[in-house]
């Protein structure tokens, strides 16, 4: 088994960004040494210090998908190019966050949005009830620009158009929307991830995966187990064609506990 989940309203809590109710569940995934994976919105900065927190030694997902950070020394051994940075081997599949803020200028005019790069740590603190040092974290981004849409849905599908000329596209998180690569996201983030996983272990690995956004949707479909973490927010997202996916009865850590018990009896760990 090997666990990929998404932070914001699934393993933290929406408002308190608190994963206390998680704690013992991911202690016990430590000791059957089940891989769990944080693939998240969140930037580098911002996991740097989550993972302190949190004692996390797996690899990880930053951006919605844009790079994943193998840390040195990990037993998982990676067959592909990856850069050395550090502490950690990264694989980056996004684009640039420059080109993203380039384009976006030229749509100022047309739409109405507030990005991340228009706003000040206040704002941001403001907006997310991240304390300043943390809105400063989240603002250190490499690949993708969240915004504030202030802009009709009918707008936001032609805003979508547009940038599909771009290579860019759009995704909903929690409480932004994000302008990424066309080409990544979390589920292919997953997907490369999972399959060195499957040559490590020489055997098919049974993937699980948790999250409570739009943004979660394709890193949900692509896993074995699916699970919906219900939100205190918004109606659950749907997930096509799995009639299988869970959702869970609490919100944000307390439902991502039950679903990860649940997986670990079901998989015969318990
Ligand atoms: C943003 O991400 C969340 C994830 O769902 C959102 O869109 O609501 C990102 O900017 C992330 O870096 C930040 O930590 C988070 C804070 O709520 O918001
Ligand atoms: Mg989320
Ligand atoms: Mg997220």
């Amino acid at each position: 088994l090997v666990i990929f989940s998404d932070l914001d309203g699934t393993l933290l809590d929406h408002h308190t960004y608190s994963f206390e109710a998680a704690k013992d569940t991911l202690q016990s995934l430590k000791a059957h040494k089940i891989p769990c994976v944080l693939n998240t919105s969140k930037t580098f900065a911002e996991l740097l210090n989550l993972r302190a927190e949190l004692s996390h030694t797996d690899p990880f997902i930053v951006e919605n998908g844009a790079a994943i950070y193998i840390p040195k020394g990990s037993q998982l051994e990676i067959n592909d190019e990856l850069e050395d940075c550090g502490n950690y081997w990264r694989k980056a599949m996004g684009p640039s966050r420059t080109k993203i803020t380039e384009i976006t200028n030229t749509h100022r005019s047309d739409f109405e949005f507030v990005r991340f790069s228009d706003m000040s740590s206040l704002d941001i603190a403001n907006l997310t009830g991240l304390s300043i040092e943390k809105a400063v974290q989240a603002m250190q981004r490499e690949f993708t620009e969240p915004m504030v849409w202030n802009d009709s849905e009918a707008a936001l599908s032609k805003f979508k158009d547009s940038l599909e000329n771009y290579e860019l596209q759009v995704q909903k998180g929690g409480r932004f929307t994000h302008v990424m690569g066309k080409h990544c996201d979390k589920a292919k983030a997953m997907n490369w991830l999972a399959s060195q996983y499957t040559a490590e272990y020489s055997e098919n690995i049974t993937t699980m995966a948790l999250g409570d956004g739009e943004n979660d949707i394709g890193m949900l479909s692509a896993a074995d187990i699916p699970v919906v973490i219900r939100s205190p927010v918004h109606i659950p997202p749907k997930v096509p064609n799995r009639t299988d996916a869970w959702l869970t009865s609490s919100y944000g850590p307390i439902g991502w506990a039950e679903a990860v018990k649940k997986a670990l009896i079901q998989e015969g760990y318990l």
